[in-house]
């Protein structure tokens, strides 16, 4: 799954592909680079963010949506908003990616339910504009499975199929740098509820916190290590930046798999 932000202010890349000929073409170079989805987000959701309202999502949006469906990868719209995702639906958009699990928008499960949409379900602790705020967990990967657990449940009872679901343990969204080590590490558990994981480790803080790199671009290897231990794990679906080298990384961890059985 191949990034795409539509936004000004976007932690690693704000600004680079909010105009949409800019947003298109780089669309279109994660789809040659072997990305099977394009998430496409017009609000950034990083930590102290304060949220983009949906017609301004859904103007940055308008020009790229239908430019992005038609290059052949599934599109994917990065939003908890229900009128952002019906108008992205609209425009060919097959997946619903809301970090808030459906929690902040009543309306959503029961479009994703009507639309025949995918929907990611994500484990937000919080708000973005205070999820860093000093999180805490007693067993986070207990935890973070059981939100799960209970949000499958949610959008199922509102009617969206379970066979439609993905889940995502958020990383970076109100977690401390031992809370997504704990969360990769404990990938196998969230695998056991039986839907495809996704993880979002892409040029995160806490790489920058292990590694010392604090250019969020120059952490390509830190993410592709976290790929790696979340695709050991059984994660299916890696949301990142650099599709190309992860791509590429995976393609031989999974040679390499494959010849040892
Ligand atoms: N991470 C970000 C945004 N959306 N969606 C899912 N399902 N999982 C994630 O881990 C995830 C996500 C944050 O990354 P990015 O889009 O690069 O930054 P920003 O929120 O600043 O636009």
């Amino acid at each position: 799954m191949g990034v795409l932000n539509v936004t000004p202010d976007s932690f690693s890349d704000g600004g680079e592909f909010f105009e949409p000929a800019a947003a298109v073409a780089r669309a279109r170079e994660m789809v040659a680079q072997g990305a099977d989805i394009i998430d496409v987000g017009a609000e950034s959701t990083r930590p102290g963010s304060a949220g983009v309202v949906p017609a301004e999502q859904i103007a940055r949006l308008r020009d790229v949506l239908p430019a992005v469906a038609a290059l052949g990868a599934a599109v994917s719209v990065d939003t908890a908003s229900s009128q952002v995702a019906e108008t992205a639906l609209l425009a060919g958009a097959k997946i619903i990616n809301d970090v808030s699990a459906g929690r902040e928008d009543p309306g959503m499960f029961s479009l994703a339910a009507s639309g025949g949409a995918a929907m990611v379900l994500m484990h937000m602790l919080g708000k973005p504009r205070s999820m860093q705020d000093n999180p805490r967990y007693r067993d986070v990967v207990a935890e973070v499975r059981g939100f799960l657990a209970e949000r499958l449940a949610a959008a199922e009872r509102a009617g969206v199929r379970r066979d439609r679901l993905i889940v995502d343990p958020g990383i970076g969204f109100g977690k401390l740098l031992e809370h997504n080590l704990a969360l990769l590490a404990g990938t196998n558990a969230l695998a056991e509820l039986g839907r495809p994981v996704l993880v979002g480790p892409s040029r995160k803080r806490f790489i920058g916190e292990l590694t010392g790199q604090a250019e969020p671009s120059r952490r390509v290897g830190g993410t592709i290590g976290a790929c790696l231990a979340a695709w050991a794990g059984g994660a299916t679906i890696f949301r990142v930046h650099d599709v190309a080298e992860t791509v590429q990384a995976l393609a031989v961890a999974a040679a390499v798999e494959r010849a040892g059985t």
